[in-house]
């Protein structure tokens, strides 16, 4: 810290401001950098530290990354990378590891590889997990040496050290996130086993490890056959068309592009889209390539073998993408995201590029496979019949509805007044349930719609059988909007649309097949945040003639500390039905007292990628993770 040159010192001064401009903007508004202070930007410090280790794996230098949850509550990432530099900043007079990991955006400086992410959550560098941790230890292993810094909220409490000597080289930071920035602290295994996993499949070979000390659970991922090998993951519940996965990967002026695909005997579309590693839920210009790139080649090679009738009409997207399951990864120096959740990639110069790439890399596959070709083509001249079905089906209903007056559905009990903004849908699981709703509930701006049995699993039936089904028509018309392309938003009856099903593995069922099919056939609804889950209480307290309400173990035990324990009983709910209708008003419906959770898209992103993990065409698999997860409701929670 000696610094005798004025000149020195005083660009030492602006150094050392920056440093604590960026500490303060960081902690002062944390969710300009990383989105949010809940659990998903608890889990996102994870996945910055995380990146900068697949960043140097990018560059050929790292294949080996291990991830540890300490029992403390903190978190250890290993790689075996060219470590964080040390030497000497000549400007700032510190260590670089000490710059990037006090300075904010100061890595990409040091830095240079190619397809670093910047814009969106991702890539914002490693000193906002430092700015944003109680604590956190870096050790390089690097020169020979091995050097260890600790910071407390990102400022260091010490210089950086040499404490060892070493022939490997890599990084280490371990970090515990601050409990004064963070609500909840407490990380998810199967959330960082899903994008762990994930990242292993966007980058062939890369081995990652998660280790979680607080439960002894230990995960390999390493996939040599990359997002070919995520393909047959996503599709290893369902019975695929045919059986080579198509697959192809290209580097050009605007990047790289890589795509795997192969389609199923299902209707539903899985279509997984990346930017630099960044799932791009909303899409974006390398997704409408791609997406161009399949019908054109489809059609294209359809009319060259007359597989389509002169008079037929081409293909149209929906038909060529149902059944079709596919990765797209691309790679890009300066990626630009966009749109609601950031996750929209909106380069223009991707749509071509990709489209060109993947056209001529399909075109090339059917004429190689016209077995393959034929059953594809086949397959996509059938959905095309059968929205043709649909659709004239759809007619009728329509011109049915204009002729009779009040065509809501019986079961619907329905509010009284008539503004959409005041009023609320209570979609509720059973009948029994429905009913005691339906006493429970302000009839003036509060309507129920019981749902009995099961809801159709949209994923497995296609939307002329979707339409037959009886819940789901219900709902449809009790909403006003209609579905799909003709989904208007201006019509919905109600802005308020509250799912209340058990807490138990039956309720998440129902709330997961509710989910998608919102997600598939009413986005906006979601997207507009209409769509709520209500929350009831796991516990009912009793003391004399007082009730008390719990949410959650940890609400229970406050509770009972504060009553003492004597004369206090508990109840635990396990479902709805256990509730009469007093109790259901109070702690459910009640606008004053209930708990409802507003869904994000992302949310429901999330319960589709479930849905897609678990309601295959083949049971097995599905009954294996309910019965893991039986005792712990939240992972199918949303
Ligand atoms: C700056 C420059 C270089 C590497 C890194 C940072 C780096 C950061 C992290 C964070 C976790 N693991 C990391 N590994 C590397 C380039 C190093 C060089 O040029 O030798």
């Amino acid at each position: 810290m000696a610094n005798n040159t004025p000149g020195k010192e005083q660009h030492y001064d602006a150094e050392q401001i920056q440093v604590l401009e960026g500490r303060e903007a960081v902690r002062r508004r944390p969710g300009m950098y990383i989105g949010s202070t809940d659990e998903r930007g608890l889990h996102h410090l994870v996945y910055e530290v995380v990146d900068n280790s697949i960043d140097e794996a990018l560059a050929g230098y790292c294949d080996n990354i291990v991830v540890e949850i300490n029992k403390d509550g903190s978190v250890t990432v290993t790689d075996n990378g060219r470590g964080i530099p040390v030497d000497i900043h000549p400007k700032v007079g510190k260590p670089a590891v000490e710059v990037v990991l006090t300075v904010l955006h100061a890595g990409g400086k040091f830095n240079e590889s190619a397809y670093k992410v910047s814009g969106g959550l991702h890539g914002v560098g490693v000193s906002v997990v430092n700015f944003l941790s109680e604590w956190l230890e870096v050790k390089v292993y690097r020169n020979g040496r091995i050097y260890w810094q600790k910071y407390h909220r990102g400022i260091p409490t010490g210089e950086l050290e040499v404490i060892g000597e070493t022939d490997a080289t890599g990084t280490v930071i371990t970090f515990k996130p601050d409990g004064e920035i963070f609500e909840d602290l407490e990380y998810k295994t199967e959330t960082l086993v899903y994008r762990l996993r994930e990242l292993a499949f966007l980058n062939a070979g890369v081995k990652i490890t998660l280790i979680d000390y607080r439960s002894d659970v230990e995960e390999v991922f390493q996939y040599d056959g990359g997002i070919k090998s995520f393909v047959e993951y996503l599709n290893r519940n369902k019975d695929p068309l045919h059986k080579e996965i198509i697959y192809h990967r290209k580097e050009g002026e605007a990047g790289e592009v890589e795509f795997a695909m192969q389609y199923t005997t299902g209707y539903s579309e899985t279509i997984f889209s990346y930017a630099n590693n960044i799932h791009t839920h909303e899409g974006g210009t390398h997704l409408t390539g791609f997406r161009s790139a399949l019908t054109r080649s489809l059609n294209d090679y359809a009319r060259r073998y007359n597989l389509l009738k002169e008079n037929d009409p081409n293909l149209s997207g929906e038909d060529v993408r149902e059944g079709c399951t596919a990765v797209l990864s691309v790679k890009l120096s300066e990626p630009q995201f966009e749109g609601q959740t950031k996750t929209k990639l909106g380069n223009s110069e991707m749509k071509g590029f990709v489209e060109n790439i993947v056209a001529e890399a399909l075109t090339i596959f059917l004429e190689e496979n016209p077995a393959t070709a034929k059953k594809i083509i086949e397959k996509a001249v059938q959905a095309y019949r059968a929205r043709e079905a649909a659709r004239k089906a759809r007619e009728l209903t329509r011109r049915k509805n204009a002729l009779e007056v009040s065509a809501l559905p019986g079961k619907l009990a329905d509010c009284t007044v008539a503004d959409p903004a005041l009023s609320e849908l209570y979609l509720v699981e059973g009948d029994s349930a429905g009913g005691t709703a339906k006493q429970a509930r302000d009839r003036q701006f509060q309507a129920i719609m019981p749902l009995r049995g099961k809801i159709l699993n949209v994923e497995k039936a296609r939307l002329d059988k979707i339409l037959n089904n009886n819940e789901i028509r219900a709902m449809i018309t009790a909403f006003g909007t209609g579905i799909g392309d003709e989904f208007d938003l201006n019509k919905a009856r109600y802005h308020k649309v509250i799912i209340m099903t058990d807490a138990d593995v039956d309720g998440a069922h129902i709330r997961t097949l509710l989910l998608t099919f919102f997600y598939r056939y009413m986005r906006p609804l979601v997207e507009n945040g209409h769509v709520y889950i209500a929350l009831p209480p796991l516990y009912q307290i009793k003391k004399g003639k007082d009730r008390y309400y719990a949410w959650s173990d940890r609400e229970l035990e406050k509770i009972l500390a504060e009553l003492g324990r004597s004369g206090v009983t508990i109840q635990r709910y396990k479902g709805l039905g256990e509730m009469d209708s007093e109790q259901l008003w109070e702690t459910t419906m009640n606008p004053e007292t209930r708990i409802i959770k507003q869904l994000s898209l992302e949310d429901v992103v999330e319960a589709d990628e479930i849905f897609t993990t678990l309601m295959g065409e083949k049971v097995e698999p599905r009954r294996e993770f309910i019965q893991a997860h039986a005792k712990e409701v939240t992972n199918l929670d949303v």
